[in-house]
């Protein structure tokens, strides 16, 4: 039975550390993109989950890691992928708000220091209405296009040859 459990406690313990609830928000699957030395800007990609009945917004975002941190979005203008600030993010009742390469983002501005694939960091995300929330932010390889474990995830469903 110990030995049955033991496994069963760790996984459990493992997910809730990626996963954290305040009011009726939950922010999940936290990652960066390691930086080249010398780059001052940074990326974060998260989901948020609105298990509540009413609109909520991500308002803020701040970080030890960087002086300032702001919500973006790229998008095409003629041609050319632009960022734009937003003020807040949506998060509607019983849907998710992804940010993801692309799209929506937390923009990492004068980073204190390179972020490094496998080191974590935290990011406090404040809400209009939920509680703030402080997660772990793990940091992938340079040019992921997820964090390390959906990365594997997605390398198999390739048949196990990446890019
Ligand atoms: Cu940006």
């Amino acid at each position: 039975m110990r030995f049955w459990l033991l496994p069963f406690a760790l996984l459990l313990a493992a997910t809730a550390a990626h996963a954290q609830t305040s009011g009726d928000i939950t922010v999940q699957s936290a990652w960066a993109r390691a930086t080249p030395p010398g780059a001052d800007t940074g990326a974060v990609y998260l989901t948020l989950t609105n298990k509540g009945a009413s609109d909520d917004r991500l308002t803020g975002v701040e970080t030890p890691v960087a002086d300032m941190a702001m919500l973006h979005v790229d998008r095409m203008e003629k041609g050319v992928m632009k960022m734009r600030e937003l003020k807040s993010v949506d998060i509607a009742p019983g849907k998710n708000a992804e940010l993801k390469p692309g799209g929506i983002h937390i923009m990492l501005m004068g980073l204190k220091h390179p972020l490094k694939r496998g080191e974590h960091f935290s990011v406090t995300l404040t809400f209009a209405h939920a509680p703030p929330i402080t997660t772990q932010v793990e940091v992938a390889k340079i040019g992921a296009a997820g964090p390390d474990m959906m990365q594997m995830r997605h390398v198999d469903e390739m048949g196990g040859n990446g890019h």
